[in-house]
């Protein structure tokens, strides 16, 4: 592979020999012109951690209501109480969302949440409670840092209770959303009401000390500048370094039919290209994740190719940005998954929630 921009291999040696990007270069590698360069580069750095691997997870998104309070300009998917399209689910609706997945063969619940202006926190403790009691195989990812801030305030109880609690319940991990650009700009325009990115990233790591792995997100392509994905970028690479718990990064692609924010969706180059500097630049977490509910079938198979080692997973159900015009589906079988991966010249491996392999395919 010819990479014509020579200053992306000395980035290469630079991470494989165990050193780590500065901003400057961070910023350079989104500006490059050598789309390709930049991709063969990240795909050299995911191959030297991970080999030809690509994973994925059989699992289910369920998200119990939609009412929420903090009304972020950017989605779709919140309702205020009492408005059309509003939903709230029952205990037993959920349990049975759950049990149609782990009798399809999930191994993972993915739960997050609006933040409802009454359900008390014990609703959210008793849904974990309840899930785990019914099926303790299962792994139950929930909630995000915004949502424990949110129980924190309502129930008078510290980061550190509320997650104690939770973790006691049932709960073994937590997906990264919320995140959104860690920026104090960014977040006064587009979510003033959410928690700031000082306390998302104090809540993740309360919750790595904890024993608790967690994912973390960015959403981009909306008002955003480079220098601020990069920094967001650099913010989780720091926390990263002191306590090691994020499992993998998503990048995820705004979307914005339904929402305040008026701006042309991002391109498939563009996609592609925070994937794969996100790779670069985050280099010390285990994955990046191609959400294909969010890129797209096509463009998630490519970013394999790009930098991505996982493709999340069956997903089925996804409401948030299906709220906000996504057009791909709202699930996929494990068969689809297998033949994207295996097409993209890589080795499938259904995993579980904490990345142990449940099954080689090929
Ligand atoms: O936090 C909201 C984003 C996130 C829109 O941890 C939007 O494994 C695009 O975090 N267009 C939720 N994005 C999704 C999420 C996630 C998904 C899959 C796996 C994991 C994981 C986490 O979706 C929100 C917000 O950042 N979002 N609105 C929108 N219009």
């Amino acid at each position: 592979m010819m990479v014509k921009d020579k200053r992306l291999l000395e980035i290469l040696e630079k991470l494989l020999s165990g050193g780590e990007l500065t901003f400057e270069e961070g910023v350079y590698l989104f500006n490059t012109d050598d789309f390709l360069g930049l991709g063969y580069v990240a795909n050299r750095y995911a191959e030297h951690l991970h080999g030809k691997k690509a994973y994925f997870v059989v699992n289910r998104h369920i998200n119990p209501t939609n009412y929420c309070v903090n009304a972020c300009a950017f989605c779709a998917f919140s309702k205020r109480k009492g408005e059309e399209g509003g939903y709230e689910l029952s205990l037993e609706e959920i349990e049975e969302k759950a049990y149609q997945a782990v009798s399809e063969g999930a191994r993972e619940l993915h739960i997050v949440s609006g933040l409802h202006p009454e359900w008390p926190f014990d609703y959210y403790l008793e849904i974990v409670r309840r899930l785990k009691k019914r099926f303790p195989e299962v792994h139950i990812k929930a909630y995000t840092a915004v949502e424990i801030d949110h129980f924190s305030k309502i129930s008078g109880l510290s980061v550190r209770e509320v997650l104690m609690k939770l973790k006691e319940a049932g709960l073994d991990s937590m997906p990264g959303g919320g995140a959104e650009i860690l920026n104090d700009r960014v977040r006064a325009l587009l979510c003033p009401k959410k928690t700031g990115w000082h306390r998302w990233l104090e809540i993740h790591e309360e919750a790595h000390k904890l024993g608790i792995k967690t994912n973390c997100t960015m959403l981009y392509g909306h008002i955003e500048s480079v220098e601020e994905r990069v920094d967001h970028l650099i913010k989780l690479r720091e926390l990263q370094k002191r306590t090691g718990g994020f499992q993998a990064f998503i990048p995820l692609s705004f979307h914005p039919e339904n929402t305040k924010v008026r701006v042309e969706p991002a391109t498939g180059v563009e996609d592609l290209k925070t994937i794969s500097a996100s790779r670069l630049i985050f280099h010390n977490v285990p994955h990046v994740k191609a959400y294909w509910i969010m890129l797209g079938e096509g463009i998630a198979q490519v970013a394999l190719n790009f930098g991505a080692t996982d493709l999340e997973g069956t997903v089925y159900e996804e409401r948030i940005t299906h709220a906000a015009g996504a057009t791909s589906p709202q699930g996929l079988s494990k068969k689809r998954l297998l033949k994207l991966i295996r097409d993209a010249g890589k080795t499938p491996f259904e995993r579980d929630a904490l990345y142990n392999v449940v099954r080689e395919y090929d």
